[in-house]
């Protein structure tokens, strides 16, 4: 029994190996024939803004927030609650550490952030852009401080949510998602802790630091990135892809609203490496408690044919998922106008409590100058 395993596990090793081997020479292949370097993913974007930087000018900027408390940490660096000292408004300071190695591709993801926050200025389910600047080691982005709390956060607390609450949040992502896409942006990194709950319980969709510019019409890109748990099919298989990485992601996000648990069973040995989880097979636990309309729309986000998923026909995409029977009672209008009642309302003691954040990132110390890390 026990050699029979180890037989299976060898077996399967190779097979993932083999898998990660071909899919690094096809990328380095792909990159021969763009005439780049097989250095990550080098995005392309105009070169038209001068960067300046001045010292002084940094400390100014960052001597016009009080820290108050870390909230917030990812790959990219932290997220620190700040208070402006001249408005006393408080906002979210998104800090990217500057990477020396590769300053340019940095900079660039930056930008394309950047572009992305400003384009979505107005859409009510996307965190609101203030202001961005730079020091010598950080990109700083001010960002509307969302103080309830992300949805990972909340279904912890909650376990399986009703089904009217699941409809409620992804109507709100689905109309935030269907923005993006329609000014050619995917978010590529779709999870319920990218996805923040306001003081009402409304949604805002963050963290464009892994997103995509420029997919207008059917153009697609073949990166590979984002959460293992939530990575489409058709990214993992490197075939080229659009905004139904998106949908995806979304039909994963429904499972775990629904369910309270991963969609995703990795064997014990499979959760050690990246490699596995990526390449090797997933199994998905079937949910038996659910209703038919929730369960078409589960289905038709978790197809693994993008070309026949849920919401990823390029014209009729959102019709399509807006007439499905498990959206037919939500006006979408009102919903657009954020007058749709969420199923919940973050508890807030005061302006500055931060109590829906995570307590590990509250127990960090809120410094930030221009050179510390
Ligand atoms: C805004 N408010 C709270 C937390 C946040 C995390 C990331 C980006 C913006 C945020």
């Amino acid at each position: 029994m026990e050699e029979n395993g180890r037989v299976q596990l060898k077996k399967e090793r190779k097979g993932f190996c083999r898998k990660l081997r071909d899919w690094f020479n096809w990328k380095r292949r792909a990159r021969k024939q763009e005439g780049k370097n097989f250095i990550g993913d080098n995005v392309p974007v105009e070169k038209d803004i001068e960067r300046v930087y001045c010292s002084d000018m940094v400390e100014a900027k960052l001597k016009n927030y009080s820290m108050i408390n870390v909230i917030g940490q990812g790959a990219y660096g932290k997220v620190l609650l700040a208070e402006s000292k001249a408005t006393k408004e408080l906002y979210a300071l998104k800090v990217i550490q500057k990477n020396p190695l590769k300053p340019q591709k940095t900079f660039d993801r930056f930008r394309i952030e950047k572009k992305i926050l400003e384009t979505s200025r107005n859409n009510p389910f996307i965190v609101k852009f203030h202001s961005s600047f730079e020091t010598p080691s950080k990109y700083i982005f001010a960002l509307e401080y969302v103080n309830g709390g992300d949805l990972r956060r909340y279904m912890k607390k909650t376990g399986k949510l009703s089904e009217d609450s699941v409809k409620f949040y992804l109507s709100e992502i689905i109309v935030g998602l269907n923005f993006l896409h329609s000014m050619g942006i995917a978010h590529r990194d779709l999870k319920p802790e990218n996805v923040l709950l306001d003081k009402d319980g409304h949604i805002r969709i963050t963290d464009f630091g892994l997103s995509k510019i420029g997919l207008n019409g059917n153009k697609k890109t073949r990166s590979l990135c984002g959460t293992p748990a939530y990575l489409a099919p058709e990214m993992i298989g490197c075939k080229g892809y659009g905004f139904s990485v998106d949908f995806y992601a979304l039909g994963i996000i429904m499972y775990e609203m629904l369910t309270g648990n991963e969609a995703f069973v990795y064997a014990r040995e499979q959760r050690r490496t990246l490699c596995q989880r990526l390449f090797g097979k997933r199994k998905t636990v079937g949910i038996t408690d659910i209703s038919e309309e929730a369960s078409a729309v589960l289905k038709g986000f978790l197809q693994k044919n993008p070309k026949k998923r849920l919401g990823c026909h390029p014209q009729s995409g959102f019709q399509q998922m807006v007439s499905m029977p498990f959206f037919k009672a939500i006006d979408w209008e009102l919903l657009k106008a954020k007058k749709v009642i969420p199923p919940y309302k973050p508890p807030l003691s005061g302006r500055t409590d931060i109590s829906n954040f995570n307590s590990k990132f509250r127990a960090q110390e809120p410094i930030l100058t221009s050179e510390s890390k």
